[in-house]
């Protein structure tokens, strides 16, 4: 009789250590998925003039090496969006480790590309200025994840 309560009382304990253990590692994978979502290959972002496709043909990009940024620019009919000048900078989130700049190129109507190194594995933000050839100028910022 003298037992009993006691080992409820454990039992109590190892089950709350249980649930304990499992919200941490529930927290954990929600953790390691959103940071994999918020850094996909490809995004997509909408501006006033237009719609942007941004890829980077090998992924994740690697570290101290040229990737090939591509950026497809479309004006709200659909239409390539041709003549305009783009740059981005790449700088690394929560870190003061430098930050790399370049150019991109029409390469066809509407199509641009430039070589972006990143200079640490981890996440990345790249900033594009972009200047249409009616000179507007539009910042679209993106994520992207750098490895070895
Ligand atoms: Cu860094």
């Amino acid at each position: 009789m003298l037992s009993e309560p006691k080992s409820r009382t454990s039992l109590f304990k190892y089950a709350l250590m249980l649930i304990a253990i499992a919200i941490v590692i529930g927290v954990g994978i929600v953790w390691l998925q959103s940071s994999d979502e918020a850094a996909p290959p490809m995004t997509e972002h909408t501006f006033d003039s237009g719609y942007a496709v941004w890829s980077i043909a090998e992924y994740p990009a690697k570290v101290l090496h040229e990737n090939r940024f591509e950026i497809d620019l479309t004006d709200p009919t659909g239409a390539p969006l041709e003549g305009a000048s783009l740059s981005v900078k790449l700088d690394m989130v929560n870190m003061i480790c430098g930050d790399y700049a370049f150019a991109m190129t029409e390469v066809a109507p509407g199509k641009y590309a430039g070589e972006g190194v990143p200079l640490m594995a981890g996440t990345w933000k790249a900033t594009l200025t972009l200047d249409t050839k009616n000179k507007e100028e539009y910042t679209i910022v993106r994520l992207l994840r750098a490895v070895h």
